[in-house]
């Protein structure tokens, strides 16, 4: 994704401005206490109450009988998962209406024209268009509102709509999985609404959604998690603008609509984290920079989380405008993110920022933080309409009695199963209703879930040595060179390699400063660039505590990024990696030929 045009206003305070707020401050404050201690002061002077957590932060989960390891969020105080959370919105019509109610038929969809502010369509106006049946995105067919059977959806724009009840239809969406044919996964009313509900139900007192909030809509309706957040924010009468259809000038539909709400991916917030780090370029503006944001982190430590500090003042009030200057809740999910970065922006950002965890198979959430728990490095804990329990994964040496194994979710969220193809929904949705998800993850001692590896895409090196490609790629990816990257080995193999896409938009300075010059093309034919870039990846994973098997020994690099329309990418953004596999295929040989030499 490019979002250079997002990340070009971030960034912190020149000196200059640092020394003109402490000119601000009286002389006295200045010369009796010192600069540094003024600030200080006046940050724990003008320290906020934190958050009332929905539930005690060191227990979010417990365990259910039944011998199963299952467990459920301790939000719901021992009461039964959750499907819906207000008595009149139980389909996603119902909530459409609720919020035409709420909104008292206020605005409910913008869009704008280059330039222009953003013009609104009311709800009444809205719901002419949303009760069709809405488009095919990459492939998704999504078939939203209406339940019609199937071999009606033809038809269905050309019908009155009949309301549908929570157990209809509301959306199949065809995931490709990373491998494979596509699979169809048939979601009802009641899957979706009960995904919002349950994130609803957590975040009520701490960030409640009205008629005043703003949604900004840029990632792919094939994202569940999109249509999810689309369906908190109709509830409650707020409104979605839709950005223009170009990435590159999200910044300046941000700045125009300035959301409320704003939910992202990984791959921007890493954009945006090495944007900031990469401004603060003298070691004066790192050291202010890291002085700043260890003062907020000790806030988010206790549950506080804000933006009116002193520091918010005077170094991260830039990046709080660059995304508009009224976010109150941001979400990410789809993929995993790494710590550090995740509690350096909500440092930077000071809006309450959920991290969730889910697939298409639950409706987008399994698991999402709770308010007040702003320490990264977990998923959270347990929806209130989902059961998680993690069962053995022998080969892997990962045990449901120990705390470990794969990730599997119950509850009204999950699916009906796939489109005519009953044997792919034998493998996911077990008989007692459990979807299994694939992905290995692990209960903290405060009944939070922390993902740990993926079940699927492991191989095993020549000398047996168990791989996960993607947890490698996803250290790899932090390398500010790097934008995309494919990990490759196999059994017949005794290491591994990789092909690497240099990011077009990072990549020159950072050559720059490696004393290289050139354009993006000449850079990546560059043997020096490449073996930069390969030193750097390596120490990365390094300090990220891969073994030495896990690094790999030789990368080439490619100037085309994977894409959903070059067929790499699925249309929720992850790699195919079958479909690049075959791709690079004599690119790999040449590695492989070339390392054996
Ligand atoms: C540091 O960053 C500023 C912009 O923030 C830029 O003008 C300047 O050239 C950079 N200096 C170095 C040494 O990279
Ligand atoms: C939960 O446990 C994890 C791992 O022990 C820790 O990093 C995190 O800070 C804890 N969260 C809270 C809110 O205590
Ligand atoms: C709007 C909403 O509630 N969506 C949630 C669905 O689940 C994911 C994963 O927990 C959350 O991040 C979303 O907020």
């Amino acid at each position: 994704m490019q979002a250079h045009e997002l990340l070009k206003q971030l960034r912190i305070p020149e000196l200059s401005e640092v020394r003109d707020y402490f000119r601000s401050l009286s002389t006295n404050t200045l010369l009796g206490m010192g600069a540094f201690t003024a600030v200080t002061a006046y940050w724990f002077a003008t320290r906020p109450k934190a958050l009332k957590p929905p539930c005690d932060l060191r227990m979010q989960s417990v365990e259910l009988p039944g011998g199963e390891f299952a467990r459920r969020g301790v939000v719901l105080n021992g009461g039964p998962l959750l499907s819906h959370f207000y008595e009149d919105a139980k389909t996603i019509y119902e909530c459409f209406h609720r919020g035409l109610r709420e909104s008292k038929n206020g605005p409910c969809l913008g869009s704008r024209k280059p330039k222009q502010p953003y013009e609104w369509l009311s709800y009444s106006e809205g719901s002419n268009l949303c009760i069709t049946p809405v488009n095919a995105v990459d492939a998704c067919v999504c078939v939203w509102w209406v339940s019609l059977p199937l071999q009606n959806i033809g038809k269905a724009h050309r019908q009155h709509p009949v309301p549908p009840q929570p157990d209809d239809l509301a959306i199949i969406c065809f995931t490709s999985g990373t491998t494979g044919n596509p699979k169809g996964a048939m979601l009802t009313h009641r899957n979706i609404v009960s995904n919002s509900s349950a994130f609803i139900y957590v975040t009520k007192s701490s960030c409640p959604i009205g008629p005043q909030d703003v949604h900004i809509s840029y990632l792919p309706l094939a994202h569940m998690f999109e249509r999810v957040v689309q369906g908190l924010i109709l509830v409650h009468g707020a409104r979605i603008g839709y950005f223009q259809g170009d990435i590159r000038i999200l910044m300046d539909d941000l700045t125009t609509l300035k959301p409320t709400v704003f939910p992202v991916v990984p791959r921007l917030l890493n954009r945006m984290f090495d944007k900031i780090y990469g401004q603060a370029n003298s070691s004066l503006k790192r050291h202010i920079l890291e002085f700043a944001f260890r003062r907020k982190e000790n806030e988010m430590k206790s549950g506080i989380m804000r933006r009116d500090s002193v520091w918010d003042k005077i170094i991260f009030k830039k990046v709080q405008a660059s995304v508009g200057g009224h976010v109150r809740m941001m979400l990410t999910g789809a993929a995993p993110i790494s710590a550090p970065v995740l509690t350096f922006l909500r440092a930077a950002l000071g809006c309450q920022f959920y991290e969730g965890y889910g697939q298409t198979e639950c409706t987008a959430g399994s698991t999402t933080t709770l308010p007040g728990d702003w320490t990264a490095g977990h998923v959270g804990a347990p929806l209130s309409c989902n059961d998680i329990k993690l069962v053995d994964v022998a080969e892997m040496n990962y045990y449901a009695a120990k705390g470990e194994g794969e990730v599997c979710v119950r509850g009204p969220n999950v699916f009906k199963g796939y489109l005519k193809d009953p044997e792919k929904t034998k493998e996911a949705l077990d008989e007692d209703g459990w979807v299994h998800t694939g992905d290995i993850g692990k209960w903290l001692p405060n009944g939070t879930l922390k993902i740990v590896d993926r079940k699927k895409h492991i191989f095993k090196l020549a000398q047996g040595e168990y791989i996960a490609p993607e947890k490698i790629e996803n250290i790899y990816i932090r390398s500010e060179a790097v934008a995309q990257t494919f990990v490759h080995g196999d059994s017949l193999q005794a290491c591994l390699v990789a092909i690497i896409v240099p990011d077009p938009d990072f990549l020159p300075g950072w050559a720059k400063k490696r004393g290289i010059e050139g354009s993006y093309e000449e850079l990546c034919k560059n043997k020096e660039v490449k073996k930069a870039i390969l030193e750097d990846i390596v120490k990365l994973g390094k300090e990220s505590g891969l073994k030495s098997f896990e690094q790999v020994k030789d990368i080439a690099l490619h100037t085309e990024m994977f894409s959903i329309q070059n067929g790499l990418l699925t249309p929720t953004l992850k790699a195919k990696r079958a479909d690049l596999r075959n791709h690079f295929r004599k690119l790999i040989d040449e590695l492989y030929s070339n390392i054996k030499m």
